[in-house]
């Protein structure tokens, strides 16, 4: 490292410092008037954007071929083209050919949308296993085997100011948080934590009504339901923010509770674990970012 970099390094440091600054890139959120799909940063994700994108072409060559038959229909056979309407009542190889075609296509369909439905309901062995309570409106979590348990609630919702608005306040507190002001809605103030490219389990479960618990960039979404623990799975393969709300209608603000996940490095993770043990609390994971 030259003289150069590092006295450039050096007062980068000294600014951003106290600042805290928002150092992991958010990669897991909506986009005004977006309409794909966020990025897929899992294996779960990627699988059933391939298998989305795979029925679409199904569905659309379908879509076309009766718009086309339609079409020959009302040209070849209408009344001025066709004077003597023909008056047979069956077809038998139009029939078979009918009722064998459309079994084909979902034993198709079926044979590739199955693997990825059982990859996501066979929870593999955890590195990380976390227990999400889904509460009228926030989410409560807990880190398996150790202390560590704490609440996620929307920043500019009742816990944080008491207004489900965006008042200035929650402006003033999304920055603080290190979140721009269209995040309002997605940003908690604390998020779950969690090392790339480790896999983590998510238990799931409800404390008074059913909510969903998801996240669109890692393709998984799980009902939280009172009384049952489910579990759902996903490896990170990226460090970054990622976003997602309550899935289930749960009352009057089931829009404002959502779910904020820091993916950060392992060391960052340790670092984040041990200061949050020591506290009794979730601590600010920025404080432990290094890059
Ligand atoms: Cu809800």
């Amino acid at each position: 490292m030259n003289l150069k970099t590092m006295m450039t390094g050096l007062a980068g440091g000294l600014v951003a410092a106290p600042a805290l600054a928002q150092e992991l890139p958010v990669v897991g959120r909506p986009h005004q008037g977006g309409v794909g799909f966020q990025p897929a940063v899992t294996e779960l994700a990627r699988d059933l954007q391939w298998l989305d994108g795979m029925i679409n072409v199904i569905i659309i060559a379908i879509c076309l071929f009766v718009i086309g038959l339609l079409a020959y229909v009302f040209v070849r056979y209408n009344r001025k083209a066709n004077k003597v309407p023909a008056t047979f009542t069956h077809n038998s190889p139009i029939e078979v050919a009918w009722t064998i075609v459309p079994i084909v296509v979902l034993i198709f369909i079926g044979a590739f949308s199955l693997p990825v439905l059982f990859k996501q309901q066979e929870i593999p062995e955890a590195d990380i296993t976390i227990k999400a309570t889904g509460y009228q409106w926030y989410w409560g979590y807990e880190y398996v085997g150790t202390d560590l348990a704490y609440d996620g609630n929307m920043i500019g919702s009742a816990a944080t100011d008491g207004t489900y608005r965006k008042t200035p306040e929650a402006i003033a507190q999304l920055e603080e948080a290190g979140y721009s002001e269209d995040e309002w809605l997605l940003a908690t103030d604390t998020a779950i934590v969690v090392p790339v490219g480790k896999t983590i389990v998510m238990q799931i479960t409800g404390a008074d009504v059913i909510h969903a618990w998801t996240i669109p960039a890692f393709g998984v979404k799980q009902d939280a339901v009172p009384g049952r623990l489910a579990e759902l799975w996903f490896k990170p393969e990226r460090e970054g923010v990622y976003f997602g709300q309550c899935s289930e209608l749960c009352g009057i603000y089931h829009a404002y509770m959502p779910i904020t996940v820091k993916v950060v490095s392992q060391e960052a993770y340790d670092a984040w674990l041990a200061a949050s043990v020591d506290e009794g609390g979730y601590t600010d994971v920025r404080a432990v970012l290094t890059n």
